[in-house]
């Protein structure tokens, strides 16, 4: 595809031939073998048919051992592998760039055990959130992450990208809520570090390297996270700002108010309101009476269901009279709660829908972060729609920017200031989404020379033959 323009096929990769398929259908069986062309359509190309392969094979392991043996082989033949969970990726991390194979964990999807007291859940890297999340709500506790791709991503891929969403202001990182982690090295190795204990400092953290790797230093097979208890009692506000400073104090005000409490802090601007209004079918802005410049999700979760709506209340009285805040609505039911939820957790679905788009995710200081949307709107005048809106509670901020379809002469404007822009104001060129392949040269933006040396060394030491997700994370330069 265009956008793997000015890359060439590593010329130590093999071309996959018959021998090699039946090796596979020898290991894995015939129905795990998959040449069907659809089916290879569908995993060749990301969610936003932005990028595409051109890989001759799909193979769908049932357990670690399959894997083992799959990466075994392929290392040997020097065949090189894209691991692949939901395909939900952002940044064309999860297809493949020219022929590899792809080794797709879906059928890897069964829950190991889950410790009621502790409430940690050990399951198999193919489980789709939601489906972890639903399993844990017949429990009485709750996944520690959520995103807009709850229904179709993997456990596995959330580590792999070490993936923020929703609930990170309240539980924070996978790099806390992980406890061990199973892993397949491209030679075929196991490695255990299934470990089910909170606290556990005997040398050095290996599982960490995995978390937020994206594929490219080994296969995650299973995973022990660490659960909270599901609490019943959710509250959520849909507000209206009038400019961006009244979103950060807001923001303030709502840590050092809601405190324990909070549990999401959302915004949007009103020309991502105009995009969700625009494309998503039946949905409707919860403030009508007017199109304000700002909006907030804030959500509170507790255990007291009176003290905590006061609690909220309170607060948004305070801002409301402060000046903060210009408009809003509490949900009064579930339904209300969901359509809320669905206008920010529907964005990147109505980008989609509206044409193609560029998207930035950065982690910005919040007091800078919106002067980089305007400034980019100034720049690219009518030539595209500029939006921002992201997670705001942990200085996370989704630039999108939209065209009837790619157009170089408007990704010049955008890229490299971009990224120059927020190298300058010390933020960070992937906050959540990771390198992949659009940004695997970008890296420098935000990492200094000898961090990446460092990076491709133990790339190195862990797949030599470079077969892991190859193209993606390091720029090539520094590996070969
Ligand atoms: P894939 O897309 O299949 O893969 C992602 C990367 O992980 C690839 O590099 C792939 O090679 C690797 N990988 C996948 N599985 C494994 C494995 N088992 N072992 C080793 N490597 C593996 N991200 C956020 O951080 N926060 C959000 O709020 C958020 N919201 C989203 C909303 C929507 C609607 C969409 C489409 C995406 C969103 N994303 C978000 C981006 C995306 O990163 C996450 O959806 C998710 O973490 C990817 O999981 P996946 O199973 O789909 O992985
Ligand atoms: C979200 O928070 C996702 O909705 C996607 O991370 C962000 O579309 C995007 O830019
Ligand atoms: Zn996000």
């Amino acid at each position: 595809g265009s956008v793997a323009s000015g890359l060439q096929k590593n010329p130590t990769f093999a071309t996959l031939n018959l021998d090699d398929v039946n090796y596979f259908k020898g290991i894995l069986g015939e129905k795990n073998v998959i040449q069907d062309e659809d089916r290879l359509a569908t995993a060749n190309v990301d969610w936003m048919h932005k990028y595409k392969g051109s890989s001759k094979l799909l193979l769908r392991p049932t357990c670690t051992e399959e894997v083992s043996q799959i990466l075994k082989y392929c290392n040997s033949r020097r065949l090189a592998v894209v691991p692949q969970g939901g395909n939900t990726g952002l940044v064309g991390g999860s297809v493949p760039v020219f022929d590899e194979v792809i080794v797709n964990l879906g059928s890897m999807d069964k829950i190991i055990s889950f410790d009621k007291v502790s409430g940690i859940l050990v399951c198999e890297a193919g489980s789709i959130l939601e489906n972890l999340d639903a399993f844990l709500a017949n429990e009485g506790f709750i996944m520690p992450l959520d995103l807009g791709a709850k229904g179709s991503c993997h456990i596995g891929g959330n580590v792999s990208t070490n993936a923020g969403g929703l609930r990170m202001i309240r539980y924070g990182s996978l790099h806390g809520n992980v406890l061990g982690l199973e892993a397949v090295l491209a030679n075929g190795t196991v490695l255990d570090m299934l470990g089910t204990l909170r606290k556990d400092n005997t040398g050095y953290d290996l599982k960490q390297l995995f978390i937020g790797s994206e594929g490219s230093l080994g296969i995650i097979t299973k995973v022990s996270i660490l659960t909270p208890s599901r609490l019943f009692s959710t509250n959520l506000a849909f507000l209206a700002c009038n400019d961006f400073f009244s979103c950060q104090k807001l923001l303030l005000e709502a840590k050092r108010k809601l405190g324990e409490v909070l549990s999401a802090f959302e915004f949007l601007d009103s020309q991502s309101m105009e995009m969700v209004l625009a494309h998503l079918d039946g949905t409707r802005n919860p403030l009508p009476s007017s199109l304000y410049h700002f909006y907030v999700l804030i959500e509170t979760t507790g255990s007291d269901p009176s003290y905590d709506r006061e609690k909220l209340e309170a607060f948004l009285l305070q801002s409301m009279e402060g000046g903060l805040i210009c408009d809003g609505a509490v949900a009064q039911d579930t339904n209300q709660s969901s359509s809320f939820w669905h206008i920010r957790e529907g964005l990147p679905e109505a980008l989609s829908k509206a044409g193609t788009v560029y998207k930035y995710d950065l982690s910005l200081p919040v007091e800078k972060m919106y002067g980089l949307v305007e400034e980019m709107r100034l720049r690219l005048g009518q030539s595209a729609k500029v939006v921002g809106y992201g997670h705001l509670g942990d200085g996370n901020l989704h630039l999108n920017i939209s065209t009837p379809e790619y157009d170089d002469s408007v990704l010049r404007k955008i890229e490299p200031f971009v990224y120059e822009w927020t190298s300058k104001h010390k933020g960070s060129i992937s906050a959540e989404h990771g390198l992949g392949l659009m940004k695997a040269n970008e890296i420098h933006y935000s990492k200094s020379p000898e961090t990446v040396q460092l990076m491709a060394s133990i790339k190195k030491l862990l797949d030599p033959n470079c077969i892991l997700n190859p193209y993606k994370v390091l720029p090539q330069s520094v590996l070969h």
